[in-house]
């Protein structure tokens, strides 16, 4: 059985936007798992510590036959892949992949909060999400389209159409 999954992509060291257009190139060939479509890039003022550069977000559709917990672990592959340190919370960050949406599962462990918990504060995942998916709802059946519009300003935008690798 495949499940729509839709992933938040973030970076703000090293070329940000190359760095995503070359994530969402791994997420496209992430096993048992189809490409939907890719979001436009935005770019955002940090959230968190302010003494970082602008960030460039994004997201993707994918549908998979993955598990939840087995799409965190391909996800935090590809944040390795991509040079991540953890090294502050909400800190400058060369890749960072969130599972924002898992079909209409609402999971919560020590490993994953899904819906992501941040995603009605941040324009910068609702945005695209929206783009993706204008009809998308979360499974509380609150539409991303009402969480956008009440959402704080974080002086969103939309950067060119990304460069493929
Ligand atoms: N985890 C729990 N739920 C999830 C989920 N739905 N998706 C756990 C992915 N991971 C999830 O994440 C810490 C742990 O969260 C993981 O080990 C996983 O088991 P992390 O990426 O290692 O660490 P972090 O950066 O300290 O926290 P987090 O929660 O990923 O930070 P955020 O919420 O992603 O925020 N400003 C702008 N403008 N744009 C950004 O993209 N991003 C951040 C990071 C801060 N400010 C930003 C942006
Ligand atoms: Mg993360």
């Amino acid at each position: 059985m495949k499940t729509d999954a839709f992933i938040g992509l973030g970076s703000n060291l090293q070329e940000p936007a190359a760095q995503l257009a070359k994530a969402v190139a791994e997420l496209a060939a992430l096993p048992n798992t189809t490409f939907i479509a890719q979001s436009p890039f935005y770019a955002s003022r940090p959230v968190g510590p302010q003494d970082q550069p602008d960030y460039v977000n994004g997201a993707v559709w994918l549908s998979t036959e993955l598990a939840p917990h087995t799409l965190l672990d391909q996800l935090q592959a590809i944040e390795q892949v991509h040079g991540r340190e953890r090294l502050r919370h909400w800190g400058p960050r060369t890749l960072d992949l969130d599972l924002l949406v898992f079909g209409n599962q609402t999971l919560n462990d020590d490993r994953l909060t899904v819906p992501h918990r941040e995603l009605p504060n941040r324009d910068f995942v609702l945005q695209p999400l929206l783009d993706l998916k204008p009809d998308l709802t979360l499974p509380d059946g609150v539409a991303i389209a009402t969480l956008r519009a009440q959402c704080p300003d974080n002086w969103l935008r939309r950067l060119p159409s990304p460069a493929y690798p």
